[in-house]
């Protein structure tokens, strides 16, 4: 599909004017929405401005032959993002939930997962874990303890053998994701795409039409889209990722994002505690009394190295 030219004249709608859409894919500059009135139509954006993201609501104007050009986006309740120091890349808007996946085989990175908790809490996202291939011998013994933290820190988690026991995984996952918006993240063969096929019937066929609409691969998850729920609500596959920076946010949006720091933090003796060295520290206090995991401190402390070297 060609990318109109700029300058095209815009042709009015049927209705005449400016209409509302959902984001569904976004690659590049280029975009793939749904409108308000149930079309389906490939789009671009005025200018230099490509900030535009699934789950994102829009105003569009038809250029003809089922081309659009994004006139706005509108406000955003939430924008899931990761940034290094050069670039900031958003992921997904106007989330409900962000589902992240992993897995014990091939090992999740308990450092990615960290950040990406830290991130949604920075936009007030409620997040799960997804702990997926609970068939293979020995995946799930391995993670288990690891899972236990997470759980007793208040995120649900849920273990899923969506290949062995596909309608089990329906079975729990549906009454979860029903009339929600979810984001599907996490590294790449953790099993986004295998949870999407089994959730929404048909999906990898509708992947290779927008595939081929934005002119993108077509045998691997190299864009995230959004997929409507049977009975209500929009889930989104997105391509796995291998680091997730946290330059956007602050040492102190960093600690707040650690549930079981949150509660302690102005408890120091000083109020510029590092929580290294310092006398009277409430969050050193709390790891040698075992109210925090160890691995958890040490990885926060290795977010904060980075965040202060920036
Ligand atoms: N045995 C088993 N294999 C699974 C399960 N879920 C996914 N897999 C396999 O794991 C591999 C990766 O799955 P995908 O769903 O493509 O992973 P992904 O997270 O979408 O990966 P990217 O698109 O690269 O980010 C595939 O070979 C799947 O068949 C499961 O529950 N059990
Ligand atoms: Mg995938
Ligand atoms: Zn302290």
């Amino acid at each position: 599909m060609s990318v109109p030219e700029t300058g095209a004249r815009p042709e009015k709608d049927v209705d005449g004017g400016v209409q509302q859409a959902t984001v569904l894919a976004s690659y590049g500059r280029q975009f793939w929405l749904r409108s308000d009135a149930g079309t389906e139509l490939s789009a671009v954006t005025r200018g230099r401005h490509a900030d535009v993201v699934a789950g994102d609501r829009v105003d569009w104007l038809g250029l003809g032959s089922g081309q659009a050009v994004i006139e706005r986006v509108l406000p955003r309740s939430n924008l899931l993002r990761r940034s290094d120091a050069h670039r900031s890349k958003a992921l997904a808007a106007n989330l409900d939930q962000a589902a992240v996946v992993i897995s014990g085989e091939p090992l999740f990175s308990e450092e990615l997962l960290l950040r990406v908790l830290i991130a949604a809490e920075r936009e007030g996202i409620d997040c799960l874990l997804l702990a997926t291939k609970a068939d293979i011998p020995g995946a799930m013994e391995g993670i288990e303890a690891r899972l236990a933290v997470y759980e007793s820190l208040g995120y649900p988690v849920i273990r899923l053998a969506s290949k062995a026991h596909p309608q089990a995984a329906l079975d729990r996952l549906m009454p979860i994701l029903a009339a929600k918006s979810t984001l599907l993240l996490g590294q790449s063969g953790m099993g986004k795409s295998t949870l999407v096929n089994l959730l929404v019937p048909g999906a990898d066929l509708r992947t290779q039409e927008i595939s081929q609409a934005l002119q993108t691969g077509r045998h691997t998850t190299t864009f995230t889209r959004a997929f409507e729920l049977e009975h209500g609500g929009w889930l989104i596959d997105s391509p796995g990722f291998q680091v997730f920076g946290l330059a956007h946010l602050s040492v102190s949006e960093i600690e707040h994002g650690l549930r079981e720091f949150a509660p302690l933090l102005g408890h120091c003796r000083y109020h510029n505690c590092s929580h290294r060295h310092e006398p009277h520290c409430a969050i050193r206090t709390a790891l040698d009394e075992g109210r925090i995991d160890v691995r958890r401190h040490t990885l926060y402390q290795q977010l904060r190295d980075e965040s202060e070297r920036s």
